[in-house]
């Protein structure tokens, strides 16, 4: 890490800047030649997934996108650099957990599978049939199989999710916690109940037809840069294109595509957002509903929709229009102009799409408010129609597949039906932990053992002191992951890595080749390929590791574990007669491109109790109620924790946020400037955060503050490193997703003394 430098950035989004990043990225790995070809193969009808984000492909697919941060996931995980037992020989694990999280990804790729020797307090080779053989002792001697946890990351191709969830379930527990309960399960919660269905209603192609789009709470310059390309060519055909950000992100201003010849000579691109909100954070809610408002009193509701496809419509009026635009105004942080101007936009539209992210799901209420923007949607018959539809933006490449092939601890009955009958066994029917709950299992010493397919545990989830205080006290942790994380070095009293093929590389069983599929954000489902030689002779892929633990952990299985990994298509039969959609699936996703699964509400059907769309809504003041403000003599801020553009969730690519003008550091935090000065704090003044919870305290400390262009008592900073500061009991009501866009805090000033 060098010196924090701080220097607003004035360049569009993509263009020079993205290019020279990414040349960077694969230089850094060491494979600027390879690498280079590799990428032409990603996200192609022959090629691999892109294991970034789960923005869907275009289908004409002669085109290769580029993407930066694409290309920095693909370098990751194609990087020369290896961990090997040498190296584990050479440094112990209390070295190892002093090192930073980005030390720990740049030492490379994983190469054989590892046990933990307290006596040396090292990791050593172990073979793979001991260490099956120590996983199955450790849960074969639980008392009962709800003492296990089987967490999931969203990389996870559908084969192997699949195969997991059918493992997990013959040992008899729904203890399936998943990155998606940190990240859209409100989204999950909150839709069926309001359209039947818990994903998106658009595809790509309605993009091409929309002639409005509400952009809420993400940042696709960084997070989903292939969007920007989309958003783009919306933009060029006069799209409105409407955004809600407390911060202004640069990819949602101005873009150039580093593709075109054109813009990347003059460097000038195309403006994003025609309208730019900066609502406070957590202001949503509110803002849905002043658009409800707008419309109920001055808009053109479809009237047909309504009457044939949805019910509650009185309740959603009378709520609204009790609730006063003064209220509305304040809560939101927009002004009644503003409101005017966004309903008429909206109201005008023929066809809109409403987008969101984490700035919508990592809230308290975060499921109201997604109903609320489910109701903007119904009350202009903005569903199943082309150009309209609710468009969550998901984060893990394959986090949707997952859940569709039953990673969920609370699956429904007809699901487990099907998967009892095709494989013969009596699946467990109580609820099982989410992540949340998981947590607390292990802190209580309820749960013993924690399997992690994926992911990083440690770093990802809230309360940071908590979790690896309760990870420590596990009997046996185990992680199967590419590259070295946190979670590794914050291990139980026995703990494991089993090291896996990537995407991208050959998955070889039987002597063929094996395709895993994935589905996007829109719901496609398409094969990936693997390209590349395995990092190791000595990798497994993350089916073959399931299916060798389970006929280690289950003796009396009767599921044909090792028939079932020599040919994925074999995987594919049993999921087209379990999962809902998937008839067909060999034949189906052997076509190019694969196959789009169906959505009831793309031709207005709804799979609700009562066969309509509800509307869904409640009153404002019951949302602002029961928010927590600690009774503190100091200013109290919301503090929301954002990704910097030079990493994957906890995976620390480098210290460059371009777009935010910062680099050489992450311990920093954006701030008003009337907010510093009102303070007393200047550029670089360093801090401790301290968050209140019910329960207490929690301090982050040396932290420096930078001026932001941000609302007035919001403050912003990185994530993994601030959720030290997300209490475990403040969560999105329901759906358990913790606070992380909402953190009460305050701020002291380090004394010089003090450092
Ligand atoms: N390169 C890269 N790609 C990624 C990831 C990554 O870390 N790096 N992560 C992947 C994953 S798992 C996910 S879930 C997605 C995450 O993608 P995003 O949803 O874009 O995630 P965040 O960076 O957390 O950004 C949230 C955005 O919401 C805004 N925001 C915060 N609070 C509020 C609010 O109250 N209201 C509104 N309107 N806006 C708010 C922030 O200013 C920020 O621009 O990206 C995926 N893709
Ligand atoms: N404060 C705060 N906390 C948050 C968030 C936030 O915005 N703020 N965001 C939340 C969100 S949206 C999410 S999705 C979670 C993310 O939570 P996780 O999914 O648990 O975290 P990641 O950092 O994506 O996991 C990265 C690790 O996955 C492993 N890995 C990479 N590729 C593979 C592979 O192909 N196979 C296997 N088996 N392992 C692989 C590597 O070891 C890598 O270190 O974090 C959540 N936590
Ligand atoms: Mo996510």
């Amino acid at each position: 890490m060098s010196e924090l430098k701080f220097r607003p950035y004035h360049q569009p989004a993509g263009g020079w800047g993205a290019l020279r990043a990414s040349m960077q990225s694969l230089r850094q790995q060491g494979i600027l030649s390879e690498g280079t070809a590799l990428l032409l193969k990603s996200n192609q009808a022959e090629g691999f997934d892109c294991p970034g984000c789960a923005w869907p492909d275009p289908d004409a697919h002669s085109t290769f996108e580029f993407c930066e941060n694409g290309v920095k996931a693909v370098a990751a995980e194609a990087t020369s650099k290896r961990v090997t037992a040498d190296f584990f020989a050479r440094h112990s694990v209390s070295w190892l957990a002093q090192q930073s999280d980005y030390d720990l990804e740049e030492f490379g790729r994983l190469t054989e599978p590892m046990i933990y020797d307290a006596a040396s307090d090292h990791y050593q080779p172990v073979s793979w049939e001991q260490a099956f053989a120590q996983i199955a002792h450790h849960l074969q001697v639980l008392d009962s199989p709800h003492q296990a946890i089987f967490y999931t990351s969203g990389r996870t191709s559908n084969e192997a999710a699949f195969l997991y969830q059918l493992f997990v379930r013959e040992f008899g527990t729904n203890n399936m916690p998943d990155c998606s309960n940190m990240c859209h399960e409100p989204t999950s919660l909150g839709m069926p109940e309001s359209i039947g269905i818990g994903k998106g209603t658009v595809t790509l192609e309605d993009f091409d037809h929309a002639d409005t789009l509400l952009l809420f709470g993400h940042n696709p310059g960084t997070n989903h840069p292939r969007m920007l390309g989309t958003l783009r060519d919306a933009a060029k055909r006069g799209c409105r294109i409407l955004v809600f950000n407390p911060l202004r992100e640069r990819g949602l201003q101005r873009f150039v595509n580093p593709q075109d010849p054109g813009e990347m000579l003059t460097n000038h691109g195309t403006e994003i957002a025609t309208h730019y909100y900066q609502p406070r954070i957590g202001g949503d809610y509110a803002i849905a509903l002043g658009i409800v408002r707008y419309l109920l009193e001055q808009g053109s509701l479809d009237e047909d929709f309504i009457d044939t496809h949805t019910e509650g419509f009185t309740a959603l009026k009378k709520i609204t229009l009790d609730t006063p635009w003064a209220e509305i105004e304040s809560e939101s942080g927009l002004s009644h102009a503003d409101f005017m101007e966004i309903g008429k936009i909206y109201d005008s539209g023929k066809a809109s799409i409403i987008t969101w992210g984490m700035g919508i799901t990592q809230h308290k209420h975060a499921v109201a408010t997604i109903q609320m923007l489910v109701n903007v949607l119904l009350l202009k018959g903005n569903i199943g129609k082309p150009g309209a539809g609710a468009c969550p933006i998901r984060g893990h490449s394959n986090v949707q597949g997952d859940r569709t092939m039953g990673i969920w601890e609370r699956p429904a009955a007809d699901f487990l039906d099907r998967l009892g009958k095709e494989f013969g066994f009596e699946p467990p029917r109580e609820p099982g932990h989410d992540v949340i709950a998981s947590i607390a299992a292990l802190e209580k010493g309820e749960a013993k053992v924690f399997f992690g397919m994926g992911g990083n545990f440690a770093n990802a989830t809230p309360d940071t002191r908590r979790v690896h205080e309760a990870l420590r006290h596990c009997e046996l942790t185990v992680h199967v992951t590419t590259k070295l994380n946190r979670s590794h070095v914050v291990h139980g009293k026995n703990a494991l890595i089993l090291p896996c093929l990537g995407r991208t590389e050959i998955d070889i069983q039987n002597g063929q080749p094996q395709g895993i599929t994935v589905e996007d954000s829109m719901s496609m489902v398409h094969i990936s390929q693997g390209m590349r030689a395995p990092a190791s002779s000595q990798l497994k892929s993350e089916c073959a590791i399931i299916a060798e633990l389970a006929e280690a952990t289950l003796p009396d299985s009767k599921t044909p574990w090792r028939a079932l990994i020599e040919d994925y298509d074999r995987i594919r039969d049993r999921i087209s007669r379990v999962v809902a959609g998937f008839e067909d699936f060999n034949a189906r996703v052997h076509q190019p491109r694969g196959f789009h699964l169906d959505l009831p509400p793309r031709s207005r059907r709804w799979t609700t109790p009562s066969g309509k769309a509800q509307f869904i809504a409640q009153p404002l003041h019951h949302i602002t109620e029961d928010r927590f403000i600690p009774k503190s003599s100091e200013r109290v801020f919301n503090l929301m924790t954002i990704r910097s553009h030079d990493q994957y969730n906890t995976t620390i690519y480098g210290y460059e946020d371009r777009y935010r003008g910062v680099s050489g550091a992450r311990n920093i935090c954006f701030m008003h400037p009337e907010d510093m000065a009102e303070l007393g704090f200047i550029e670089n003044t360093l801090v401790d955060i301290i968050s209140h919870w019910t329960d207490g305290e929690r301090v982050a400390r040396s932290f420096r503050l930078l001026p932001y262009d941000i609302p007035r008592s919001c403050v912003a900073g990185y994530y993994p490193e601030l959720n030290v500061l997300v209490p475990l009991s403040s969560h999105a009501d329901r759906a358990n997703t913790p606070t992380s866009k909402s953190i009460r805090v305050t701020f002291h000033a380090v004394s010089k003394r003090d450092v």
